[in-house]
Formats: C-alpha cells, sequence, structure tokens
C-alpha cells in the first residue's frame, strides 16, 4: 500500500515553514503506523514551480526540501522500516529556467535539438487533446512546444542523446537508493504529429521509449518498481502498463467514487466489470495502481460533499478489490479541496498536526482555506479517539494490511441484492466474499462463514448477521 506524498506540505524539519526530507524521515513511524509499505514522492529536484512537475535540474534535490544526503537518510530509513521509495519523474518536459531551454533560447543549436519549435504556422492551430488549450507557447519572438503550458517546453525525444540523457538521470536516482519511478505524463513523450501538424498521441513510439528506459533500469535493479501515470481508458491504460508492471487505474477511481456519491451499487459493479477485467482471468500481467484522489483531483470527502460515509464505503472498496493501493497524503484525515485547473494548490495544502495550524513539523507554507485550524481536523485532534474519521480510515487500511493477500486475488463474481454489493474473490483455490452495505439501514444476511468488520458496525447472529448502513464485511 502506496502513501502519495508532497513534502513541501508534509513535515518541516528545519523550521522554514516548508516541509523537507528531514521532517518527512521523522514522521515515517507515522506511515509505518498507518500501514504503508510504499512511498510515492511527488517530483523533489529543483524547480521553480510549488509542485516541482518543471525541473530545472535533474540531478539535485531543491534546496527548500533538503540535501541529496537528507534524501539519502530519509531512503536508508525508509528502507530499515520495510518501506519501498518511488520518485516522480516528470521526464516529458523541463522548466523553461532549465539550463538547456535557455542555451536553446539563445541560440545553442545542440540544446535546441532537444526541443519542438514551430516549422509551419498552421501548427499554432493544434489544441490539446482534452480541453482545446493552446500548445505553442512564445518567447524571444520564438514558438515552442508546451502541451502543459508555457512554463513547461516539452522535451524532444526523438534526439538520441536526449534518450541517453534520460538514462543517465534514471541511474542516478536509482543510484541514491530509490525503488524506481512514478513515469508522468507516460503518453505524451510523442503527442505531436509533425505530419498533421495536430496533437496525437503515438502510444506504439511512447511504449517503445517507455520500453527502453525500464530495461535499462532494470539493469541497475532488477526489482525496481515502475508505475505509469496514463490517465485515460482502460484499453490505453493496458497498452502501457505491462511494460511497467503496474498503472494507475483512473477509471476505477472514477467508477468508485461516481456511484457511491449517488449510492448505486449496480452501476458501480457494472463498471467495475469494464475497468477490473484484468482481474477476471487467470494471467494478471499487471497490477492496477488502485486510487481514489491524488493530487490533480478533488480530495475524496469534498467529492463527497463532506459525506463521511461514503467516503468511508469508498475507502472500504477500495482496500477489498486487487491491486496497489495508493492513498493520497491527507485523505486519511479527510482532508478537503476543490481541484481547479487554473489554480490546482487547493488540494495540497498543509498537513495538519496540530489544531492550531502551527507547532513542530506543521508546514505552513501556505495558508489553510479549505482546511482550516480549529476544524477538529488535525492528527493531533483525530488521533486520539477511535469514533475519529481518522481512525476509521486507519481501521480500513490495516485490514488492507492483514489481508495483503488481496492484492492478488483473482474476482469471481459481483452482485448487487437489496442495494448490497457482494465481491467474490478467490485466491489460491480459497473463496472469500466481500459485503458492502449501500443502504441507509441494515441488512440481514444469511451466515456463511466466519465474519470480519471492515468498517462500519456488524451484529452477529447464530444464522444471520446484521450488517449496519453504510458497512462493509468480509465473510471467509
Ligand atoms: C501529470 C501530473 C500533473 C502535472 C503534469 C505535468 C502531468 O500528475 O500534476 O501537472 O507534469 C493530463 C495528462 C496527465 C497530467 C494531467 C494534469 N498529469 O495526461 O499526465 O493532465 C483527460 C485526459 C488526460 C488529462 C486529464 C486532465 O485524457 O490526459 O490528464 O483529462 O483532466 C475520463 C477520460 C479521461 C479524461 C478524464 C478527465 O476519465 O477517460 O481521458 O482525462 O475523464 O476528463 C503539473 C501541474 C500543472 C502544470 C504542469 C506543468 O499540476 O498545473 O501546468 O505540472
Amino acid at each position: 500500500m502506496f502513501y502519495e506524498l508532497f513534502l513541501r506540505s508534509f513535515a518541516d524539519g528545519n523550521g522554514d515553514g516548508i516541509g523537507d526530507f528531514k521532517g518527512a524521515t521523522e514522521k515515517l513511524d507515522y506511515l509505518a503506523e498507518l500501514g504503508i509499505t510504499g512511498i510515492w514522492l511527488l517530483p523533489i529536484m529543483k524547480s521553480p514551480s510549488y509542485h516541482g512537475y518543471t525541473v530545472s535540474d535533474f540531478y539535485s534535490v531543491n534546496p527548500a526540501y533538503g540535501t541529496l544526503e537528507d534524501a539519502k537518510v530519509f531512503l536508508e530509513r525508509a528502507h530499515t522500516k520495510g518501506m519501498k521509495v518511488i520518485l516522480d519523474m516528470p521526464l516529458n518536459h523541463t522548466a523553461i529556467t532549465h539550463p538547456w531551454f535557455l542555451k536553446a533560447l539563445s541560440g545553442d543549436n545542440r540544446h535546441r535539438s532537444k526541443y519542438l519549435w514551430l516549422e509551419k504556422p498552421e501548427w499554432l492551430k493544434a489544441r490539446r487533446p482534452w480541453d482545446n488549450q493552446k500548445v505553442w507557447s512564445k518567447l524571444n519572438g520564438e514558438y515552442y512546444y508546451a502541451l502543459f503550458g508555457p512554463g513547461s517546453p516539452d522535451l524532444n525525444y526523438e534526439n538520441p542523446e536526449l534518450r541517453e540523457e534520460a538514462k543517465r538521470i534514471l541511474s542516478f536516482w536509482l543510484s541514491l537508493g530509490f525503488d524506481g519511478f512514478r513515469f508522468d505524463a507516460a503518453k505524451h513523450i510523442f503527442d505531436f504529429s509533425k505530419e498533421t501538424g495536430k496533437c496525437e498521441y503515438q502510444h506504439e513510439r511512447n511504449i517503445a521509449f517507455w520500453k527502453d528506459l525500464t530495461e535499462h533500469c532494470r539493469k541497475i535493479n532488477p526489482d525496481a518498481v515502475f508505475v505509469s501515470e496514463v490517465w485515460d481508458d482502460p484499453d490505453i491504460v493496458d497498452l502501457y502498463s505491462t511494460v511497467f508492471g503496474i498503472g494507475f487505474n483512473f477509471p476505477l477511481a472514477y467508477a468508485i467514487k461516481e456511484n457511491i456519491l449517488v449510492l448505486n451499487p449496480g452501476k458501480l459493479a457494472e463498471a467495475l466489470y469494464h475497468v477490473m477485467n484484468r482481474y477476471f482471468g487467470d494471467e494478471i500481467l499487471y497490477a492496477s495502481g488502485t486510487f481514489l484522489t491524488n493530487h490533480d483531483m478533488t480530495r475524496l470527502l469534498s467529492y463527497m460533499k463532506g459525506d463521511e460515509s461514503k467516503a468511508l464505503l469508498a475507502f472500504s472498496v477500495l482496500t477489498t478489490l486487487p491491486g496497489i493501493p495508493f492513498i493520497y497524503y491527507g485523505e486519511e484525515l479527510g482532508m478537503k479541496g476543490e481541484y481547479n485547473e487554473f489554480a490546482n494548490e487547493a488540494q495540497l495544502e498543509p498537513f495538519p498536526w496540530f489544531e492550531l495550524g502551527s507547532g513542530p513539523w506543521q508546514t505552513e507554507w501556505k495558508a489553510f482555506a479549505s482546511n482550516p485550524p480549529f476544524s477538529g481536523l488535525s492528527y493531533e485532534v483525530q488521533g486520539l479517539t477511535i469514533h475519529s474519521y481518522f481512525s476509521r480510515v486507519k481501521n480500513i487500511l490495516h485490514f488492507r494490511k492483514k489481508n495483503s493477500w488481496i492484492g492478488n486475488c483473482k474476482i469471481l463474481e459481483i452482485k448487487v441484492k437489496n442495494n448490497v454489493l457482494f465481491l467474490a474473490v478467490e485466491v489460491k483455490g480459497e473463496t472469500t466474499l466481500f459485503v458492502h452495505n449501500f443502504n441507509p439501514k441494515a441488512v440481514i444476511l444469511e451466515k456463511q462463514g466466519h465474519t470480519t468488520l471492515i468498517n462500519g458496525e456488524l451484529s452477529e447472529f447464530e444464522n444471520s448477521i446484521s450488517l449496519e448502513r453504510m458497512s462493509s464485511a468480509m465473510i471467509k
């Protein structure tokens, strides 16, 4: 089970208000206590942007986060606690402040060929596939291709020198001790066609690129872990994920959230057949990176309009499905935050360790907006009571940790009866049933074996069990 960690917002170890490696190292026990066995670090390299996805030096740690030595200590401590750490690697583009881009702008041909420049005026008509934004930006009278906006010029991987550079970058971080990578924007490496002058995903070329890079990494560490970010439909995610070993299952995140929001288990069951289809067969070619939210999305409790029962049901469903769950930092506390494409900071707020909004380790790089002090949200308050949202999420995560076999199970059947979702799974010939009650009241179920509560409440009788509203259980 992975934790998606944004260093800047997590824990401050040197008192400047910005989260860093030192702080995160001190808080590894907190993650271990949650049942986390892996960490996905959002980009840590030198960058002019707060989120770090625009890199200005691929071989350095952002000084605000510490030094390479601090990163090393973090990795070593995480390893002693049995956690793997993967690094977010935005190789698709650089920052405009990257020396390569600055040299390119000043006319240096070797560096110019690392980027894409406008060759024909009609290319200016090209638009970003999902929201119709412009993809060419202008600086010093020249147009360069920048799919994610003017601050992030795309790299041109037709340039063989650049591919070798990418390998060197990966070698560098693997040798520091990282266990692998989350490859950012994996479908975007080749996404502009010079033939048509349009944005077009060239999936085959992208996959060949990633195959080359992952094979290179596996020569250094045969057990390296790779997760691809391909935000697309299941058939496209499938294409890429076999190369990486783990593919984020975006369609699953939508299926769970959309159908729990409107409490429609029937539609969820239908969607699960589609988005988890690889877990119905005997041969599982890659693992699904399962999740509910990430840093590009509205936080879970905001999505569920503050309804904790729905959010907890979503956590329960997630943890009873095969794959590798990824939990976005702060979701365990029920942090809030609405994603907004143009000011996407609301879901990246400081992790609230203290009710007061300040104290040792507390980050304060930006003001709390969606998660104000004295709202009862902090770890300080929620950590104390067994009935808090935090404690209930923790119980669900512990359930999953204890039953880690779920990660590799095969799905046999998904059924809905009287608004109850039944999920039958199998591992090594043994069948298990998960039951999720979507009703606003208890349901009586026939007793079929040993029952374990996952979330909510249940009562057991001689021949039946009563599963309370919005509760989940495992029957073995
Ligand atoms: C990654 C990071 C993100 C980062 C970048 C750039 C990339 O997680 O934080 O931005 O380094 C697209 C890309 C993703 C990208 C997101 C932000 N994420 O593919 O790689 O944008 C559609 C498209 C997707 C698109 C998504 C965005 O298909 O490609 O993601 O919309 O909303 C159904 C459909 C599905 C559709 C969804 C949603 O599910 O099946 O296809 O997805 O609905 O409509 C960071 C910053 C940015 C900055 C940049 C440089 O966050 O602000 O500009 O860095």
